[in-house]
């Protein structure tokens, strides 16, 4: 049984990373084998409860308010519209909803209730729930897991070197004390990020670095494929070989050996034969549903049916720990605080930031 270590270097990441491909996925597959059964692929739903209109500046993001992209923004939906798309989400066959809301970070007040009434209405419906809400207090973290939240996901998205590069609105360490925050609850970290915003190896190496060294790692660790939105800084990035993705999630596998490894965005441009070897190199969870947050993602039925083809068994929820009780709002042991959150601002320039910031100002 290969054992979890928090201790990697960059350089042992990547002389995995870039390993004759048959022995990688060889290693792979072993360690895969080792901490988890190769057959089941976990599966969520994505739901994008509040779309567009975000203060940050992520270059890779199409719901940042100052770029000029496509997307419909929306306001927070409903408890009862998020009910139905939690149930429509478990009858064609996924056991977690992952709830996603284009904000900065949490705010104490009615929408942050709301959302906490959406945490208890789905897990009533017996399903996982996660979050992704951006920065989150340790109080709100309390109360998110108090509602009965299963799974938290903030991403580092990349290392902390080409993080500068990519996001100039707040910093790298914001995101782990938002991980850390999470930590002192018993919900679970969901944490990962993209490969193809123009990073270097060294860069995807020094994520894992990273992500290895939480303590403990991360349950799941989604690994995104860039997908190139229009408008976005990172609109002129080629689109990740399938080659980059295996690679990627073999690497994840090995040095992540007990995570849940997603494979995220990006799979509309890949093969099924391309996603059957990054099952194979270990991936064991997928988004599922015809979108993602605002960007398409492959057919449920198609899914379903390549679930078949390769003889793989969606996870049945609450198979790796225990579903959380729920206590109602009335009953709470904690309060709203009205903190506002201390963040960095490095407020350094990344020139294609500002550059699709100007295009955008030019177009309304
Ligand atoms: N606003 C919250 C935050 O940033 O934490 C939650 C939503 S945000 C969209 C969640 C994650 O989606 C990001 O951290 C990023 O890793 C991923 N993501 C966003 N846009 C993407 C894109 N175009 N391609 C791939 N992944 C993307
Ligand atoms: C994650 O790592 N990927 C998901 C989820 N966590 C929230 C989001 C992918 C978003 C892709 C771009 C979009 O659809 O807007
Ligand atoms: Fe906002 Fe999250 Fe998009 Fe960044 S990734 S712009 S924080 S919605």
């Amino acid at each position: 049984m290969s054992e979890v270590r928090h201790n990697w270097t960059k350089e042992e990441i990547l002389d995995i990373y870039n390993k004759p491909l048959m022995e990688l996925l060889y290693k792979a597959a072993t360690i895969h084998r080792q901490h988890h059964d190769p057959n089941t692929v976990q599966v969520s739903t994505l739901l994008s409860i509040k779309t567009g209109g975000c203060p940050e500046d992520c270059g890779y993001c199409p719901q940042a308010a100052r770029y000029h992209t496509d997307i419909e923004g929306n306001d927070l939906m409903t408890v009862q519209q998020v009910k139905a798309q939690a149930l429509r989400a478990k009858s064609s066959g996924s056991s977690r909803v992952c709830m996603g809301a284009a904000w900065r970070n949490v705010k104490d007040g009615p929408e942050f209730d709301q959302v906490l009434e959406m945490v208890r209405t789905i897990n009533k419906l017996d399903m996982e729930v996660c979050c992704t809400l951006g920065m989150v207090t340790e109080n709100q973290a309390k109360r998110l897991a108090e509602a009965g939240l299963y799974a938290y996901n903030h991403n580092l998205d990349s290392s902390e070197e080409y993080y500068k590069e990519v996001i100039s609105t707040r910093g790298f360490e914001d995101r782990l004390e938002t991980i850390d925050n999470v930590r002192k609850t018993n919900v679970t970290v969901c944490s990962g990020g993209i490969i193809g915003m123009g990073e270097k190896e060294e860069d995807r190496a020094g994520m894992l670095v990273a992500l290895t060294t939480l303590n403990p790692q991360p349950e799941s660790v989604p690994i995104n494929a860039l997908v190139a939105v229009d408008g976005t800084p990172l609109e002129d990035q080629e689109p990740v070989s399938i080659w980059d993705m295996v690679r990627m999630v073999a690497t994840t596998r090995i040095v992540l050996p007990e995570t849940q490894v997603r494979l995220s965005a990006g799979r509309t441009q890949m093969t099924r034969e391309g996603q059957a070897l990054c099952f194979f190199a270990g991936a064991n969870s997928i988004f599922a549903g015809d979108k993602l947050l605002t960007t398409p993602n492959p057919d449920v039925n198609e899914d379903m049916e390549m679930f078949k083809l390769l003889g793989l068994n969606p996870q049945k929820p609450f198979i790796k720990k225990m579903q959380p009780q729920t206590v109602e709002a009335e009953n709470s042991q904690f309060k709203p605080l009205g903190e506002k959150p201390k963040w960095s601002r490095p407020d350094h320039k990344i020139e294609r930031n500002e550059e699709a910031k100007q295009k955008a100002k030019a177009l309304k």
